[in-house]
This record gives structure tokens, sequence and C-alpha cells, in this order.
């Protein structure tokens, strides 16, 4: 079993798509093990978009992901990581297949609903970001 780390975007919230992303891991067969709203602040907002620091939206896009609260999750399943991107979609909406997250409910790069994490190392640390106290659990849970 893998776990990554999936979060519903402030647009996402705001049009009260929370249940249905949820709803979508869940019909998949993935396990929500984690599931709380924040705001993000710019500190946090940077260091999670830290891979992006140099490109021209950075600073656009950290706007946006403190615009208001997310709704974060930790989820577990087989391939956690790769099932979750596909129930995404690509990351331009108009790119991303109907059936997907994005491909259904989005039209914008920037306001593209749902954020999940790229790899397994990236899961682990971002997941040791959101949920500090699930840091020390290994898939599973506690022991
Ligand atoms: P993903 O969220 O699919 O992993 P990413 O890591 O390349 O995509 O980019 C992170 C976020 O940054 C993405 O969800 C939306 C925003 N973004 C990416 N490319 C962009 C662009 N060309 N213009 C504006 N925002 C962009
Ligand atoms: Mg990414």
């Amino acid at each position: 079993m893998q776990r990554t780390l999936v979060f519903a975007k402030p647009d996402a919230v705001r049009r009260g798509l929370v249940g249905e992303i949820v709803s979508r891991l869940e019909r998949k067969g993935l396990k929500i093990v984690a599931l709380k709203m924040l705001q993000m602040d710019r500190a946090m907002a940077e260091r999670h978009y830290d891979i992006h620091r140099d490109k021209p939206f950075f600073s656009s896009l950290v706007d946006f992901i403190t615009s208001g609260p997310i709704v974060a999750a930790v989820v577990e399943g087989r391939e956690a990581v790769d099932t979750v991107r596909g129930l995404m979609g690509a990351t331009d909406p108009l790119k991303s297949s109907p059936g997907t997250i994005r491909g259904d409910f989005g039209t914008e790069v920037q306001e593209n609903l749902v954020h999940g994490s790229d790899s397994e190392e990236s899961a682990r640390q971002e997941i040791a970001h959101f949920f500090p106290e699930l840091a020390d659990q290994g898939p599973g849970g506690p022991p």
C-alpha cells in the first residue's frame, strides 16, 4: 500500500466541490486516512511549491493557493500516487480527459481544483508538511 497527499484547492472549496472530489477518491477504492480543512499561509505555500519558485506564475500561484481554505487528505491504496494523478487529470483542465476531476470541472490552469503528490518521495515530504502528526507513521497507520 502507498500513501499520497491530496488537497482540494480554494476554488474547489468555494465552488462546493469538496464532497465530489473526496467521493471520487473513495469510489475508486482509495482509503481516506486523514482529512482536514486549513488555510495555507505564504510560507507554507512557498515551501509546498518551492520547485516552481523561478516560474513566472509562482507569485500568482501562491496568491491563489492562500486565497481561502483548502481541504487536505492523506489517501492510501495500491499505487496511490499514480492512481490519484489519474483521477485528477492533466495540469491544464482543457487538456484533461472528461471523466477526470480537472477534465470535468475546470477550465483554468491555475484554478485546477486539486493537488496530488507527483511521486512517492514528494508524497512522503508533503504528508509530513501537511500532517506532521502522521509523519512517524508508516503505511497502514500507527504500529
Ligand atoms: P500539477 O498540479 O499537475 O502537479 P505542476 O506541479 O506542474 O502541476 O504545477 C503546480 C501548479 O501550478 C498547477 O497545479 C497549477 C500551476 N501552474 C502550472 N503551470 C502553470 C502555468 N503555465 N500557468 C499558471 N499556473 C500554472
Ligand atoms: Mg505538481
